[in-house]
């Protein structure tokens, strides 16, 4: 930090040192830095390229720097990373989209910040090298040799507390990991909190204004580790003052569910009537890890899809089919992608009404039959769906409470042959069950004669002859109708299954004309004619 605790302790600085010391050159006292050792050290810059921040690329596109970096909206920084020289032609620049803060960041002394990191994410992935952060929670042992990098000032002046400026090719120094209470003493408990920070020093090196948010690395190169974040200190190497750095593993939690994708969450299954109720929660591995932006449900068997925000908790799925077991996944998202899904198996409760038929019940008409399940509380139903049959518009019914199954039945005219339909039932129980529950009714077909209707009997004056119907297909049912005739005439009041030829009818024709109807049309079939003898 260039402000605040630099103003703060000057009077600190003052009196400490007593002599002012000299600008020293270099990050302060360090030499240029390689592309092999320094690969994943990303700069922050302005849109006109002048660099004001360190970083490091922890996933192809998300760096990590200081949180006190976030000194412009996203639109106005970009990303420099891979490349130690900031001016060469080819360096790597990428664009940011989010600037996300640790959660906890704040400055209980100005100029002193705690959490001081953020992530910054870029528009597209970088080549860059990414650098795997510590694990364990505490600092290295006091004395570790660690290494610092950074294009910041190369000289501070403690004479009139200036800093120098920043150099274009990468810097960096060693430094050794500080007491903890050398440093609380230092700059006091208030500003330096032990558990999440960790000083750093050795005689005339030092980060600097400038190199805030860049690495303090263990290692090298490929094998780097990422141990620490520049984040704030009184004047840059000054005896008394050591480097003050954010400890990467003791954020670790926020840094990873940041940029890697949610876990599984815990997902509960409840069944009801035809229904069932998916309750979840996010894995939450820390209290800083980042929420998910949203939850995606899946139904196996069924092939459903519902995402929905990640303020929810909480699916109700009605109008399930009965008694078959169905599997929910439930993920969680977030910016990274889909995260792996946790699964529950369940088997809801039979429906409240189950479809039975829907059949033709006469020639344009449709009889739906639908069974509410024994209800202890009354039940509103009533038929929906058709839309080309306006049943949209059906009155709510009122079923009473049952202890048995009731049978709704609903027949409807004037239905078009030929037409494949769907039937809806809805229930409202006064509460919360709405259950649908659909049957669809085929098309229909015409009857179509297998044996033809033929007179069965002999054709004399005072014996009795049988209209027989002979055998029909089609869709049922049929209504039928036989005219019996005489010579082709339709003779009155003739239009029973038999017929008894009297002497009027002796040397003439009679027949039998059968009419079936059925939902799929009307046929007409006449017999064969018999010469009915005297
Ligand atoms: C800065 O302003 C800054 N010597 C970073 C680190 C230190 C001082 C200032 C520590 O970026």
């Amino acid at each position: 930090m260039r402000f605040g605790l630099v103003l703060t302790l000057c009077l600190y600085v003052a009196a400490l040192t007593g002599s002012a010391l000299a600008a020293t050159p270099r990050i302060v006292g360090g030499q240029e830095a390689t592309a092999a050792d320094w690969g994943f050290v990303a700069a922050l810059e302005t849109k006109h390229g002048s660099s004001f921040c360190g970083g490091a690329v922890v996933a192809p596109q998300w760096v990590l720097t200081a949180g006190h970096c976030r000194l412009y909206s996203a639109s106005a920084v970009q990303v420099v990373a891979g490349a130690t020289d900031l001016a060469a032609p080819n360096r790597q620049v990428l664009m940011v989209d989010r600037q996300l803060r640790h959660p906890l960041y704040r400055q209980p002394v100005k100029g002193a910040p705690r959490a001081d990191l953020m992530l910054v994410h870029l528009t597209s992935a970088t080549t860059a090298p990414v650098i795997p952060i510590a694990t364990g929670t505490k600092a290295p042992a006091v004395g570790t040799l660690l290494h610092v990098a950074g294009w910041g000032s190369t000289a501070y002046s403690s004479r009139d507390d200036t800093y120098g400026p920043g150099v274009t090719l990468l810097r960096q120094t060693a430094v050794r990991v500080s007491p903890a209470d050398t440093c609380a003493t230092a700059y006091g408990t208030k500003a330096f909190a032990t558990a999440a920070m960790f000083c750093a020093a050795l005689p005339d090196k030092d980060a600097c204004a400038g190199d805030s948010g860049g690495p303090l690395v263990s290692g090298a190169g490929a094998s780097g580790i990422l141990v620490g974040v520049v984040s704030w200190g009184t004047g840059c190497a000054l005896n008394d003052y050591p480097g003050v750095y954010s400890l990467a593993a003791h954020n670790r939690c926020w840094i990873e569910s940041t940029i890697g994708l949610p876990g599984a969450p815990d997902v509960a299954l409840a069944t009801d009537d035809g229904s069932l109720v998916v309750n979840w929660e996010s894995s939450k591995p820390c209290v800083e890890a980042t929420d998910p932006t949203g939850f995606r449900i899946r139904i196996a068997e069924t092939g459903h899809q519902i995402d929905v925000g990640g303020t929810v908790r909480r699916l109700d799925l009605a109008g399930l089919v009965n008694g078959a077991p169905l599997t929910v996944l439930v993920s969680a998202l977030n910016i990274n992608g889909e995260g792996p899904a946790a699964s529950k198996t369940a088997t809801p409760g039979p429906n409240l009404v189950t479809a039975v038929e829907a059949v033709w019940s006469a020639y344009r008409q449709v009889t739906t039959t639908f069974v509410l399940a024994p209800h202890a509380t009354d039940v509103q139903w009533r038929i929906e769906g058709g839309s080309d049959l306006k049943f949209k518009a059906a009155p709510w019914q009122v079923a009473p409470a049952a202890s048995e199954p009731t049978i709704i039945s609903f027949a409807r005219s004037g239905v078009p042959r030929g037409r494949q339909l769907e039937f809806r039932i809805a229930t409202f129980d006064g509460a919360i069950t709405s259950t649908t529950e659909r049957i669809e009714l085929s098309v229909a077909t015409p009857p179509v004669a297998i044996r033809r209707p033929h007179l069965r009997g002999t054709a004399a004056v005072g014996t009795t002859l049988h209209c027989d119907l002979g055998h029909w297909s089609g869709t049922r049912p049929f209504v039928v109708v036989r005219q019996w005739l005489r010579d082709d005439q339709a003779l009155a009041d003739q239009t029973a299954a038999t017929f008894v030829p009297r002497t009027v009818d002796a040397g003439r024709t009679v027949a039998c004309r059968v009419t079936i109807s059925g939902p799929g049309g009307i046929v007409r079939r006449t017999t064969s004619g018999l010469v009915i003898a005297s």
